[in-house]
């Protein structure tokens, strides 16, 4: 491509190619340039959020030049690629990142200071880019930075929703959503109006042959929707590669359809059409480990796995291979369900479009997808009806169907008069309506399937896919750990932190190979030392109970245990066991004399978390949290001994004051049904201690850490089933602690008790699902145990600075390595200078 350009045109282009600043001078005179021409403003008008977009610009510049190159490598390189599929990518704040990553934070510190500015104001101007719900969104954005930053030739696509998840206010007590709309002057994407897909819809399948009288399935009428891609650049740590996040927004096709409309003068009607097709990529859905079979939500997975296969494809075809070497060009990872209609959608493309044999194109198209699995909960499980898919996609139900007849025929084969195991395996469940059950779907068209965490993807391959493992072997089924990027939720949540880490391993290289951490355990007996890492987490502590000032209007004491729960709300994730700790605590701190007061260790109860705006379990979790806070925090008898906080609007750019200020933090689901948890990783990372179940990762950190260093309690996995089944049967005793706490409720004590009803009734009343009374005592026992622990400050910090020590393996670095190994078979490309 290059030698097909004459000389004198390469030539001058290159005099004239955008340049990177490198120093503050250049930065400022960047930013200076910008807040005149592209804001139109000045020196006298150019507040923080000015600043903020000045500042925004000029790194977008630095980060579009280095986008331009990274593409142009891959390109002329023409080496194997991944795409990442994932419905959603929680980004949170972009600059502070992107000047950390290029390593231009302190040129700009330096160059904002001359021109009036602090910069942590300027970087908190920025609106959260808040594309996900939890934990599978956030790991989606870890994943990204941590591909850049090992060079992997690698794009993430999604959708560009006009609305993220909601903003939470807390009224009364209550949560209260906001849309969240986040898009205006957003500096970091470029729309590429020239990079359009069409996507049908609706519409028939008539079936004819060609002239060699092979059948074709014509797929007609129906609607079209247009797609357009808005790319995100996504820098690496210390290194010049760039990806793309590319992002589809929809509107309305600008085909014969409407011009129709317009011509016959039903303008208005053209119009709600404009509007009907915005609304695809209008809306993330607010549900964590919930699917509601919503056919908006179909319309969404559909439009956008149609949009990045056409793209996926279209980039193929350029390099003119064979069919036959799709594989060896093209990895694509699936996050969790959503995205299995490009399994469809790719068999699609190669049978009706581009005329292979049925067997041949399946054999690429399983070769291409691997699966990753996020949850074993059934309630989270995505299943589609029939009659649903057959009016919105009636080729891709075809498909499936002819998917699963082979596949039940190959199991027929393998596994002959076994009735049972071919309804059990089906793709297709026999129910009314029949629905499409899309994790068996995701299973037979990929070559790999993994689960996030080591008991998880056990649980996996023993209960939810165990037939999968009789049918295909265990070789289809893996675990990788989860990870989180050492970048954000390190270096640039705790900058105090890494700067000490720096000093003390001669460097930052522990930011790319975490595993250097472990020469840390060396410096656990320095006095000097335990002195500065002490004091640094007493500077986070005074930063949270900032926000928690600013947010909640509550004075809490740093010096307090800090005791942080900030997830989801979810049932299984537990916050009520938490809660109901608390009322404990508050109930037994009542009961003491001045004497016995002087004994206890004051304590910060922290929780964060949006609930499902539909899951009214959660939300009356939500509500009690407050209620507890109402009449604690106001009680002369508790004074500073406790304090309970809800920080409203949990989201990214919060958990990174967060994650740095807990002395322990909660990660406590019922045993089994955690598929990681990322969030307690995030927190060990900055020197926190936890308090957890036998459950997700905490497993795994536990044999990292050792078990010196974490507070574990609660009923194992393997004896949840049994317990479940003995409520059931009505063997059932309430804790008598738990007893006491719900007496207090039912009192009065917070509030009209008949609020709260459901909440204790699904424990006392309706089989405790999620064990909260048989691990409640177990819960308080840790406690105390965290409480004595707590008063031994040197011991303590020797937990901290020990346990940060052995979290190398959690580096999403890691993740990535072995999925690029074990997966996706792709290499780094190195890049020169
Ligand atoms: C979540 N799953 C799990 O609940 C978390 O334990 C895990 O850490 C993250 O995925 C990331 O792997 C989901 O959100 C989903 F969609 F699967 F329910």
């Amino acid at each position: 491509v290059e030698a097909s350009i004459p000389e004198q045109l390469r030539e001058a282009w290159r005099k004239h190619s955008a340049s990177e600043f490198t120093s503050k001078e250049q930065f400022e005179k960047e930013l200076v340039r910008h807040i005149e021409t592209t804001l139109a403003r000045s020196l006298y008008n150019c507040d923080d959020n000015a600043a903020y977009s000045g500042t925004a610009l000029a790194f977008r510049d630095r980060l579009i030049i280095e986008w331009n190159r990274t593409q142009q490598r891959q390109t002329f390189n023409d080496q194997k690629r991944v795409y990442y599929l994932s419905l959603e990518f929680l980004m949170g704040r972009a600059l502070d990142n992107a000047m950390l990553n290029v390593g231009q934070k302190e040129a700009a510190r330096d160059g904002l200071k001359d021109l009036g500015f602090r910069i942590e104001d300027v970087i908190s101007q920025e609106h959260d880019a808040a594309l996900g719900n939890g934990g599978l969104g956030r790991l989606a954005a870890c994943f990204l930075d941590s591909l850049a930053t090992l060079n992997y030739p690698a794009w993430g696509y999604g959708l560009r929703y006009r609305y993220g998840i909601f903003k939470q206010e807390i009224i009364d007590g209550y949560q209260v959503e906001i849309p969240d709309y986040w898009l205006d002057n957003n500096p970091w994407e470029f729309p590429r109006h020239d990079v359009t897909v069409d996507i049908q819809f609706y519409g028939t399948v008539r079936k004819t042959q060609d002239q060699n009288g092979k059948v074709q399935h014509l797929w007609e009428n129906g609607e079209i929707v247009q797609a357009v891609a808005y790319d995100v650049p996504i820098p690496g740590y210390g290194t010049k590669t760039t990806n793309n996040l590319r992002l589809w927004s929809s509107k309305a096709s600008t085909g014969e359809f409407d011009f129709q409309k317009f011509n016959a003068g039903d303008y208005e009607s053209a119009v709600a059409d404009q509007q009907r097709a915005e609304t695809i990529s209008a809306v993330l859905y607010p549900n964590d480990n919930l699917e509601r079979g919503k056919e908006l939500r179909l319309k969404q997975q559909y439009f956008w796995c149609a949009a990045s296969l056409f793209d996926i494809v279209r980039r193929f075809k350029k390099t003119k291979r064979a069919w036959s070497e799709f594989p060896d060009q093209v990895a694509i990872q699936l996050n969790d369900t959503h995205p299995t209609l490009a399994i469809v959608e790719m068999q699609r493309i190669l049978v009706d479009i581009e005329d292979l044999e049925w067997d041949e194109a399946w054999r690429i198209v399983t070769k291409t997808f691997g699966y990753t699995n996020h949850t074993v909960l059934p309630e989270a499980l995505e299943k589609w009806s029939v009659p649903l898919m057959q009016n919105l996609l009636p080729r891709h139900l075809q498909i499936i169907y002819e998917i699963n007849l082979f596949f039940l025929q190959y199991v027929e084969r393998n596994f002959p008069n076994d009735r049972d195991l071919l309804t059990r395996v089906s793709i297709i469940e026999e129910s009314h309506p029949k629905m499409v059950r899309m994790a068996y779907l995701a299973i037979i068209g990929s070559h790999k399937v993994n689960g996030v965490a080591e008991l998880h993807s056990d649980l996996l391959k023993t209960t939810l896919f165990k037939d999968f493992v009789e049918i295909y072997g265990p070789d289809r089924f893996t675990n990788v750990t989860n990870g989180v990027t050492p970048r954000r939720w390190l270096h640039q949540a705790n900058p105090e932190l890494s700067a000490l880490i720096a000093k003390k391993l001669g460097g930052h290289e522990f930011l790319t190979d975490l595993t250097l951490l472990d020469k840390l355990e060396a410096f656990v007996d320095d006095k000097e030392f335990r002195t500065e890492w002490a004091a640094i987490k007493s500077r986070n502590k005074v930063r949270l109970a900032q926000l928690i000032k600013e947010t909640t209007g509550y004075t809490v004491n740093p010096d307090a245990l800090f005791d942080v729960q900030v997830k989801r709300i979810h049932e299984y994730k537990r916050q009520q066991l938490n809660i109901f700790g608390v009322i404990h605590r508050y109930l037994t701190i009542k009961g003491m004399s001045a004497e016995e007061k002087k004994k206890v260790v004051p304590r910060v109860s922290i929780f964060g978390g949006k609930a499902a705006p539909g899951y009214w379990m959660a939300k009356t979790i939500i509500h009690l949290i407050n209620k507890v806070a109402d009449v604690v925090n106001k009680d002369p008898d508790v004074g500073d001994l406790l304090k309970v906080i809800f920080i409203p609007d949990y989201n990214v750019s919060k958990a990174e004051v967060i994650c740095p200020a807990s002395d322990i933090s909660e990660h406590i689901s019922t045993a089994g049904t955690e598929g990681s948890g990322t969030s307690n990783m995030k927190f060990v990372l900055n020197g926190g201690l936890i308090i957890g179940t036998c459950d997700g990762a905490n497993i795994e950190i536990t044999r990292e850490i050792s078990e010196q260093n974490i507070f574990l309690f609660g009923n194992l996995a393997e004896d949840v089933e049994e317990l479940r089944h003995r409520h059931f049967y009505g063997e059932f005793q309430l804790d008598p602690q738990l007893a006491k706490v719900f007496d207090a409720i039912k009192s009065n004590m917070f509030g009209d008790a008949a609020h709260f009803s459901a909440l204790t009734a699904s424990i006392e009343e309706h089989g405790d699902y999620y064990l909260v009374s048989d691990d409640f005592n177990s819960y308080i026992a840790a406690h105390a145990v965290v409480d004595q622990e707590f008063q031994n400050q040197k011991e303590w910090i020797a937990k901290s600075i020990a346990s940060v020590a052995r979290m190398g393996f959690f580096s999403t670095d890691r993740v990535i390595n072995e999925y690029a190994d074990s997966i996706w078979n792709v290499e780094p490309l190195a890049v020169k200078d």
